[in-house]
């Protein structure tokens, strides 16, 4: 369904005269407001196709309704998204997921809702029905050269699938790694991730870029092979210039200090892409923002400061994209929820007085530094991200409009209550 712009000019203006009232503290006191309006409206997260419909865990799956039935539906989902916030203008594909047969014909039906590709999604996971070789015992890392090659091959469909559409990157996420002690050569297994990964590399075009994405445990709970920042560095280091690190928020050991290794990543100039999600215990891939905003914060500061450092423009030098998976939400209820939630942290994060933490550091002040930053993040930001959102087109309030105009049900009508999503 496409979203009407009378709709939202409607609900914008009757909720005009309070936001006006909020912005004007902005407008009035903050000397940068403009400059940090105008990155937020530029700033757009890649929406993943897969998390569209209902999530589920290996205990059971509830879908709650008018779930996208083909590619088709779950871009008109995102197009649905994008025209709320403005922000979502992009959405990211998994492959043999969301195969498009007719990649101009999908093309352009993306553009007529303002939305282009990011990255595309490879596959290695999970064995698909008539496929020759099982990925059982690891794809890219695997002791058969048979096995290897056709997860080789794989990748390499990806990549033409994704240049058809436009896009301009590939993630790779292995779930190669060992259940048991004495299962694997973690240096052999390496060595063959390695070789497999060149075959890809050698694959990519010029403009293309590879992500190598890390994950600390699951579904093998030994060992992974590409188990964390410091193995996902040495192999897009080996691989080259077109190779770099991508961070899911959820897939480190527990309490690990993601917004340092973020800073490190930066510096070396690896730092390619971005997972956002949030959780409690393990990869929960739960709303972004929703168990530990701070930490968000804290991620973003260092963020802007790595890319700035660099010269580097905060809306496209990097993959930004969502990882979630809605269990008990409705998923573009929940997409809202994160989209917005990246977009508070991110302004949080430009108003920090970078100057005045530089000082405070030099000088050792302890005290001050946590001062500059809690400052910013206890700033009530929601009155910018809502003036971008207008400026470029948006609903002032997302969710709230979404109710209104009962999205949900009106999908239900369309595509029927029990209809189900590829994806996780
Ligand atoms: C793996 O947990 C992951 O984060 C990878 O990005 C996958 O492609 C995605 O989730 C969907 O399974
Ligand atoms: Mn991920």
């Amino acid at each position: 369904m496409q979203l009407e712009a009378y709709k939202i000019a409607d609900h914008n203006q009757k909720a005009l005269e309070a936001h006006q009232r909020k912005l004007s503290y902005w407008t009035d006191e903050i000397a940068n407001a403009e400059p940090i309006i105008q990155k937020l409206i530029d700033f757009q997260i890649a929406i993943p196709s897969w998390a569209l419909g209902t999530g589920g865990t290996r205990f059971g799956r509830f879908p709650g309704g008018g779930e996208p039935r083909s590619l088709e539906e779950k871009i008109a989902d995102v197009g649905l998204l994008h025209a709320l916030n403005q922000s979502s203008g992009a959405i990211s594909l998994h492959i043999p997921w969301d195969i498009p047969t007719d990649g101009e014909a999908i093309k352009s039906l993306a553009a007529s809702f303002g939305l282009r590709f990011d990255a595309m999604n490879s596959n290695t996971f999970q064995d698909q029905p008539n496929q020759e070789h099982s990925y059982k015992f690891g794809s890219l890392q695997h002791v058969d050269r048979a096995v290897r090659q056709q997860a080789i091959d794989h990748n390499i469909d990806v990549i033409k699938h994704g240049v058809a559409l436009g896009s301009n990157s590939l993630t790779v996420w292995l779930s190669d790694g060992s259940c048991f002690p004495g299962q694997l050569n973690f240096r052999k297994a390496f060595e063959r991730t390695q070789e497999s990964l060149q075959e890809i590399y050698t694959a990519l075009p010029d403009d293309w870029k590879v992500f190598v994405e890390y994950k600390a445990f699951e579904p093998n709970f030994y060992s992974m092979t590409v188990g964390d920042w410091g193995s996902s560095l040495l192999f897009a280091t080996k691989l080259g210039p077109k190779a770099y690190t991508l961070v899911d928020l959820g897939h480190h050991l527990p309490n690990a200090n993601i917004e340092q290794i973020v800073s490190l990543l930066l510096m070396e100039g690896k730092l390619g892409g971005f997972h956002f999600n949030d959780s409690k215990y393990g990869d929960d891939d739960l709303t972004v923002g929703s168990i530990r905003p701070y930490q968000l914060f804290l991620i973003f500061n260092e963020l802007i400061e790595g890319m700035d450092a660099k010269g580097m423009n905060h809306a496209t030098d990097l993959g930004w994209m969502i990882d979630a998976s809605h269990n008990v939400k409705d998923p573009l209820e929940d997409l809202l929820q994160s989209v917005e939630a990246i977009q508070l942290a991110y302004a949080q994060a430009l108003l920090v007085d970078r100057s005045a933490l530089e000082e405070a550091r030099d000088a050792n002040d302890v005290v001050r530094a946590q001062e500059i930053l809690q400052e910013a993040y206890r700033t009530d930001v929601r009155p910018l991200v809502a003036e971008a959102r207008r400026r470029a087109g948006g609903a002032l309030h997302p969710l709230a409009l979404f109710r209104q105009l009962n999205i949900r049900q009106q999908l239900i009508g369309e595509r029927g209550l029990k209809t189900i999503a590829t994806g996780l």
